[in-house]
């Protein structure tokens, strides 16, 4: 499994079986890869055919099928930036126009020959990627806004803006591509996952690190990559596209100021890598269990902060931060979670603020590596009330935090069991402490929202393939109970696991051998 974090957030199921699961979930997820891309553009291919029948007969053959729709929401950033007096601002109605100039990234004579814009649109903001090595032509409607910002700019208004407009235009396009400013593009990556609930289709953030317009730039770069990506596949996540490398928006931290190799996702491999291919690492996309319709939550809670803790911080510091209105901070904290356990002075604040409802959670300073209680100093944060934050990066446990927040029908409680749930892959998996029998009928669950299995198809092939295996494992160890529920729930014991015998075979081996019993 390219994703290693699934199998260690199972440490009651054998390797045996996580190595069925991971089998199993290449198998499903390749065949849906196939599928996906076959779904995409769907609504591309439906326009340009009306438009292909009144075109006329000097009209080029089209080949709509090959189309796909694009929305890019042009926020700003250094991509589109310009020295004015010696400093970089962003410059308005400037993109397109360079766009348009350049072949790898607007192919005019396909635009003209195929009238793309008496279909798609003005010729200002409409545009087409020459074809893809995938036979794809990706088509591409650039939203400028007004004012473009510096991502330091921004605030949580601007990603309700941005959010709203994906909504808007949700059903028209293929997925979305956000050009925004490096600075704090990992904190809008993270609140846009929360904010795009049950969505089906990819949300790309990307920007560079030097403008389009200069000689030598990555904007050109990420750019056509995060096009490619975002009208190709069916990622339904909101990622970050960035030097070659889609990652997960939720897990990503800018690390470099200076280099084109801006981010990091330190504890989740990257979803793609675009080398000589694109390769999407399909057992890391997350799939939601859930086919409801895609909804945007637009409301955050502003009354949250970051505090990171050093050697001497005082408890008036940490008072001073915790007063009202704050309602939740993410406390960065040492090594794997940790606090000096010998200051009660401060261990006091923090107990206060949790009783009176403020939540904290504890996120580790470094940049790799997961909350634990593996030391007293740790421990004495949950016993101050603290929640783990288990891997998430700051930026994702704030934005988390500010969604959580804003769940104004929830109790403390409710909101606090919330932020340690993995909601959008921006943690690992809560399995931990989920005592799990095979008598269990949530193992099948467990196992599928692992695999963030999204459909009852494949939920159903799930079951086919492990009850024979989970019905061998429960005769091998003479649990007639566990062999019964698995029975119960629809098996077939008489059909055959993963050796070959079936689970009546094994019970009478085991039994014969002084093991298990008769059945
Ligand atoms: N200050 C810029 C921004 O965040 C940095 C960049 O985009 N590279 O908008």
């Amino acid at each position: 499994m390219a994703d290693g974090q699934r199998c260690r957030s199972f440490p009651s199921v054998s390797s045996e079986m996580s190595s069925l699961g991971t089998a199993l979930s290449n198998t499903c997820l390749s065949q849906l890869e196939h599928s996906d891309v076959c779904l995409q553009s769907q609504a591309s291919v439906h326009r340009r055919r009306r438009l292909s029948s009144s075109a006329g007969a000097e009209s080029p053959e089209l080949s709509p099928s090959t189309e796909a729709r694009v929305l890019v929401l042009n926020t700003g950033g250094t991509i589109g930036m310009m020295y004015h007096n010696n400093v970089l601002c962003p410059e308005p109605n400037a993109l397109v126009k360079a766009l348009r100039k350049l072949p790898i990234l607007h192919d005019e004579l396909y635009a003209q020959q195929t009238r793309l814009y008496d279909y798609y649109g003005p010729q200002e903001n409409t545009l087409v990627l020459p074809l893809s090595r995938q036979n794809k032509r990706i088509v591409y409607t650039v939203l400028e806004y007004s004012p473009l910002l510096d991502s330091c700019n921004m605030t949580t208004d601007d990603w309700a803006s941005i959010a709203k407009d994906i909504e808007k235009n949700y059903e028209k396009y293929d997925g979305f591509v956000v050009l925004h400013g490096t600075d704090t593009m990992a904190y809008t990556a993270s609140a846009l996952s929360f904010m795009c609930e049950h969505l089906g289709k990819p949300v790309i953030l990307t920007g560079s690190q030097v403008p389009i317009y200069e000689m030598r730039n990555d904007g050109r770069d990420n750019l056509l990559g995060a096009l490619l990506i975002a009208g190709q596949f069916v990622i339904p996540e909101v990622c970050l596209y960035f030097h070659h490398k889609l990652y997960r928006g939720n897990r990503v931290t800018k690390v470099d100021s200076g280099s084109f190799n801006a981010f990091a996702s330190p504890n989740l491999p990257p979803l793609a890598n675009a080398e000589v291919d694109i390769k999407i690492n399909w057992d890391t996309v997350w799939r939601a269990n859930t086919t409801a319709k895609f909804l945007v939550h637009t409301h955050m809670n502003r009354n949250v902060g970051l505090l990171r803790l050093f050697p001497g911080i005082t408890a008036d510091t940490v008072r001073a931060f915790l007063q009202p209105p704050m309602e939740g901070i993410v406390l960065e904290t040492y090594g794997s979670g940790n606090a000096p356990n010998n200051r009660t002075d401060l261990l006091e604040e923090f107990r206060m603020a949790t009783d009176r409802g403020v939540i904290i959670v504890n996120c580790t300073q470094c940049l790799r590596g997961s909350v634990t209680t593996s030391y007293a100093t740790g421990k004495a944060l949950i016993d101050a009330g603290l929640v783990p934050g288990c891997d998430m990066t700051p930026e994702a446990a704030l934005s988390k935090l500010s969604y959580v927040l804003a769940k104004q029908d929830l109790s403390v409680q409710e909101k606090r069991k919330m932020m340690s749930r993995n909601l959008r892959g921006e943690m690992i998996a809560d399995l931990e402490g989920a005592k799990l029998s095979l008598r269990d009928s949530r193992f099948l669950q467990v196992i599928a929202k692992s695999l963030s299995i999204s459909c009852k198809e494949e939920l159903e092939a799930i079951r086919d393939a492990l009850t024979p295996t989970l019905a061998c494992a429960a005769s091998k160890i003479g649990d007639l109970e566990a062999l019964e529920a698995i029975r119960q729930a629809g098996a077939d014991i008489h059909s055959t696991g993963y050796d070959g015998r079936t689970p009546l075979e094994v019970v009478s081996f085991s039994s014969a051998c002084g093991g298990g019993e008769k059945y």
